[in-house]
């Protein structure tokens, strides 16, 4: 029996120490310490022993059972290590490696200048106010002094909702002005930029959806002075200073006197070119000191209030500031149009 369990003992370690993987070592363990395994076996012959052998067999069974449990130690603590190893070996990240590109989107050419308009307004103590772009004929036409007759109120001009005339969509964002003149406390100095809807084809110029921003101050003492002194500022913030304004008479039915300003132009200086078309200008806007009449329809005073007011279309400015040569392409939203901004 002595014999037996050395051999047990050897041939055990022998085996464990070439042990390759977890599902040989475990037939291993079952085989040799197993309920059916050989050193079982032997122990249960222990009864055909005689009284003074048997402590001494029982100490060393006991012996081969602990070396073989602490040589499955050993080999499965290798193993695991082997495997933590090759684990690590595949998972390895190489970090200097690039990483893949992302492909960020970016503002739209109209929101950009959108955004810098904002952004020269507000710096001069503007607000900005966004309204409806479904309004009443009340206040887009007949609170700006828009008369019956005037042909802007035309069905071939106007997107009209109802028969009546009443509803359509606003054709300028000044309606957005007779709401604030209407419910806000004075002075008033605020922008409305926004959409608005005019019934023309559409061309290289022209289209029946645009983008506006429209600009109303109101105080006491207000002046054409004010009018002037600002709106030559906001073309200086566009265009860069020194650049050159002119203020040429027009007619608005909402305001009185009304002028359009225009920029000298930057390219020729003024001799005329291919960018100013031959005129030496470039029209920018639209402004006048607000009719007493509009003043007075929303509930204020002319004669202790006056203001003035301006408008422009902000695609023509996108146009100009990037070099665009047609309206369409603002509005088709091509990618390969707007990868270039
Ligand atoms: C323009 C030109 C001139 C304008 C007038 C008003 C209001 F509400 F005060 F009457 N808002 N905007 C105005 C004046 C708009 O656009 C070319």
């Amino acid at each position: 029996m002595k014999e037996m369990l050395k051999k047990i003992k050897e041939e055990a370690m022998n085996a464990l120490s070439g042990v390759t993987g977890q599902t040989e070592l475990e037939e291993l363990r079952v085989k040799y310490l197993g309920k059916k395994g050989e050193l079982t076996a032997i122990l249960k012959q222990m009864g055909k022993l005689s009284a003074e052998e048997r402590p001494q067999m029982g100490q060393m069974a006991n012996e081969v059972r602990a070396a073989i449990e602490e040589s499955l130690a050993e080999a499965k603590e290798h193993l695991d290590a082997m495997a933590l190893e090759a684990k690590l070996e595949a998972e390895t990240v190489d970090v200097t490696i690039p990483g893949e590109k992302i492909e960020l989107g970016h503002r739209h050419p109209m929101n950009i200048a959108l955004d810098e308009m904002k952004e020269i307004f507000v710096g001069m103590g503007f607000e900005v106010l966004e309204g409806p772009e479904i309004e009443e004929s009340v206040y887009n036409f007949d609170r700006l002094n828009t008369d019956e007759g005037h042909p802007s109120r035309d069905w071939g001009d106007t997107f009209y909702f109802t028969e009546d005339s009443s509803l359509l969509l606003r054709t300028q964002t000044s309606a957005m002005q007779v709401h604030a003149m209407e419910t806000r406390e004075l002075p008033i100095r605020i922008v409305a930029p926004g959409r608005v809807y005019r019934k023309d084809e559409v061309d290289a110029t022209h289209s029946p959806m645009f983008h506006q921003i429209e600009g109303l101050v109101i105080d006491e003492g207000i002046t054409m002075a004010d009018l002037k002194g600002t709106l030559h500022t906001v073309a200086e913030k566009i265009f860069g200073k020194g650049t050159v304004t002119r203020f040429r008479p027009h007619h608005f039915p909402f305001t009185e006197p009304s002028c359009e300003v225009d920029v000298q132009c930057h390219e020729c200086g003024g001799k005329g070119c291919r960018v100013c078309k031959g005129e030496g200008w470039i029209e920018l806007l639209g402004a006048g000191m607000v009719h007493p009449k509009v003043l007075k329809m929303s509930g204020i005073d002319p004669d202790k209030y006056s203001g003035w007011a301006f408008g422009f279309g902000l695609e023509r400015l996108a146009m100009r500031r990037f070099n665009i040569s047609d309206l369409r392409l603002i509005f088709e939203n091509d990618v390969r149009f707007l990868e270039q901004f």
